[in-house]
């Protein structure tokens, strides 16, 4: 079992022989199911996981009497037409399940043949924890209905910010011929509810859209549709342009040529879950071009999915990377609000604006965007990167979900009420049809999708989350670990410690009090760089002198950025005072010896403090892992310890180059004697 890394946490790892007395059912019935359907692909999932758990051969077929220690799994209707009317299900919603186990018989019904899929996965799940409680019934549905991750695959096979090698969509220009990938990587997704893949990066390429491609976006459909996964797929604006000359978007002609490209994709692909797009950002082409707005834009799309159903994400993703920094009130995190604020109600419905979790660019410490709260009569989704661009990217270990549920959780107060930014993008808070979920996992072709083992805990936990963000992140760092690693109490506690502990550490050695980062932000966006910060038009500054440092947020002095939150927040980060000491440098602009309220130490003596903390931390993760030699399999525990050695190394380099650069800057020597001339 050690070497499949390409099944992820559903290696179905056989049950220890204390755990084999679990119940073994003698037969699946996967109600009126067709060999395509998610509903057969629950009940070969179910056949599959219990041969391999349980080792035991189990039938499936596709109706007939259930009998009492069967498994059976379908869609509400077709079990009420197979068996009577079942009971208990009036609160199960599109996509949720109801998973019922009794002596040995379990029903695992859907409201659609994809909720049928996810309660299947989740017993499976239950099963290879050891952790089936017979007896029980429940229902799970899903928060949000758009729970999909945005591959940011380029059709000449790489992976913008991907670590884990090639495309598993496209080569050479082309949609791939093979799709056993795609589909083994739906099962994957599907095994944690996620239900649309936008196959191609947001830098997307007119290209995709010649008949050949289209015929492989077919293909590609065709393989993911059995595990109820939508394709979707990412436009570049300027699409029109080479037929037409203009791709503005209040042009007729240019709406009859979306509309029809569109008509041409659904031929295809019937059920596409429909378009990503960015559009003015970053040197791809928009609407401001022709003097349009952003929903001018968005809403073009809208019009052409929506006869078949489809939504458009529209990246809130705008800014301009030429901004002045001689200009103290210049602000890049200031862009994204002052573009879509005023357009707020004039999105189609079918449009939900897809925002980064923080203004800037998933930096290891940032703020929940300010965007979420101000947009109140605009469906919204949160962005959220699986794939560690500036944390790291698979050579250093974080875990994500901490991270993650940091903002997920942060109450913005808009209107002085309770908002948390998950009940925002759930459409709760401000009573929306849709929201959701956009993750970024950088998935390629190597065997372990993302490039480690271990970061597939993030692709887990951003599920699982999409799902349900009120789990915790050591409850769902324990399931992953149960399913990837084993039970073993010492395999637990370790990999639970070392990420807990992981995002801290990184955050101490390459980006400290919100000062956003210190990696290198013009080229690699790994590896320390604070000179690379100021000086551009990239926005990305730390405005580190040699006395001061930071980014003046303020209304009164600064940018006004603290002034774009909810009055209650506003007060909070326009304080010094107030304002927490983790986001301290990402709204003031302080000395170097400036006391922290936490602990009273300086700026600088933090910055150095940090470094050495972060990087003892990293020095501490090899001999955790080392530990765990002999308790799993020896090619994770290389594959792991290799790079858990890497990360100590860089460590190292991390903390001796950021104090050496701010001590050359402020000259103030360390407290501890580690910097300085001594
Ligand atoms: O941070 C930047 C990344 C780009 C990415 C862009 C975006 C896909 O460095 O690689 O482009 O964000 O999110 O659009």
């Amino acid at each position: 079992l050690g070497e499949d890394g390409s099944q992820g946490w559903l290696r179905y790892a056989p049950a220890a022989k204390g755990c084999k007395s679990q119940q073994v059912p003698s037969a699946i019935v996967a109600l009126n199911s067709t060999k395509i359907s998610p509903v057969y692909t629950a009940g070969k999932e179910l056949q599959r996981g219990l041969r391999s758990i349980l080792g035991k051969a189990v039938d499936l077929t596709t109706g007939g009497r259930s009998n009492s220690s069967a498994i059976v799994v379908g869609t509400v209707d077709a079990y009420n037409t197979a068996y009577g009317s079942v009971s208990g299900v009036e609160d199960l919603e599109d996509d949720g399940y109801l998973l019922s186990t009794h002596d040995g018989s379990v029903v695992i019904l859907g409201r659609n043949q994809r909720g049928a899929l996810y309660g299947a996965f989740e017993y499976l799940s239950q099963v290879a924890r050891n952790n089936v409680t017979s007896g029980s019934s429940y229902i799970s549905n899903p928060q949000v209905p758009i729970r999909w991750t945005n591959e940011w695959d380029n059709m000449d096979g790489s992976v913008e910010r991907g670590y884990g090698g090639a495309s598993n969509f496209f080569r050479g220009g082309y949609v791939v011929d093979n799709t056993t990938r795609a589909a083994e990587y739906a099962r994957l997704l599907a095994s944690v509810g996620i239900n649309g893949v936008i196959i191609n990066n947001v830098n997307a390429n007119a290209t995709l859209l010649s008949d050949r491609n289209v015929e492989g976006l077919g293909r590609l459909a065709d393989a993911m549709r059995p595990y109820g996964v939508q394709l979707g797929i990412s436009l570049n604006f300027a699409s029109p342009n080479a037929t037409l000359g203009t791709f503005d978007p209040l042009d007729p002609k240019v709406d009859a040529w979306w509309a029809n490209i569109t008509n041409q994709i659904y031929k295809k692909v019937p059920d596409m879950a429909g378009y990503l797009v960015k559009a003015n950002s970053e040197g791809q082409p928009g609407p401001l071009t022709y003097n349009r707005t952003l929903a001018d834009g968005a809403n073009m799309f809208a019009r052409a999915v929506e006869p078949h159903g489809g939504v458009v994400m529209f990246r809130a993703f705008v800014y301009d990377n030429h901004i002045s920094y001689a200009n103290w009130t210049s602000d890049r995190a200031n862009a994204q609000l002052e573009f879509f604020q005023p357009l707020d109600g004039k999105f189609d419905e079918n449009v939900i604006v897809q925002i980064k979790y923080g203004p800037i660019d998933f930096q290891v410490r940032e703020p929940a965007s300010p965007l979420f709260a101000a947009l109140h009569n605009t469906s919204t989704a949160i962005e959220l990167q699986v794939t560690p661009e500036y944390l790291g990217q698979n050579c250093h270990f974080v875990y994500l979900a901490p991270l993650w549920k940091e903002i997920l959780d942060f109450d913005l107060r808009a209107d002085n009420k309770s908002s948390m930014v998950k009940d925002i993008v759930s459409g709760q808070r401000f009573k929306r049809p849709l929201g959701g979920y956009a993750g970024v996992p950088g998935a390629g072709t190597n065997t372990t999708w993302l490039g480690s083992h271990m970061a597939m805990s993030n692709l887990y936990a951003y599920g699982r989350l999409a799902w349900d963000a009120s789990l915790g992140s050591e409850d769902i760092l324990e399931d992953w670990t149960r399913l990837t690693f084993g039970s073993d109490q010492i395999v637990l506690d370790t990999i639970n410690d070392i990420s807990m502990k992981s995002w801290p550490a990184y955050e101490n050695y390459s980006g400290n009090l919100g000062v956003q980062t210190l990696t290198d932000i013009l080229y690699t966006h790994f590896g320390p760089n604070p000179a690379s910060q100021d000086n551009n038009g990239w926005g990305q500054w730390l405005r580190a002198g040699n006395v001061t440092i930071g980014m003046d947020r303020t209304i009164e002095n600064g940018t006004g950025n603290a002034g774009n939150y909810p009055p209650e927040i506003a007060e909070m980060y326009n304080d010094i005072d107030k304002t927490p000491d983790n986001l301290l440098l990402w709204f003031h602009h302080v000395p170097y010896t400036q006391r922290l309220k936490s602990s009273n130490e300086t700026v600088i003596q933090h910055f150095y403090n940090a470094h050495y903390a972060g990087a003892a931390s990293a020095q501490t993760f090899v001999q955790q892992w080392e530990s765990l030699k002999g308790k799993i399999d020896h090619e994770r525990f290389e594959h792991q310890l290799f790079r858990q050695t890497y990360q100590a190394g860089h460590s190292l380099v991390w903390r001796d180059s950021i104090t050496q650069y701010f001590y050359n800057l402020s000259m103030i020597d360390d407290e501890s004697d580690r910097v300085g001339n001594h």
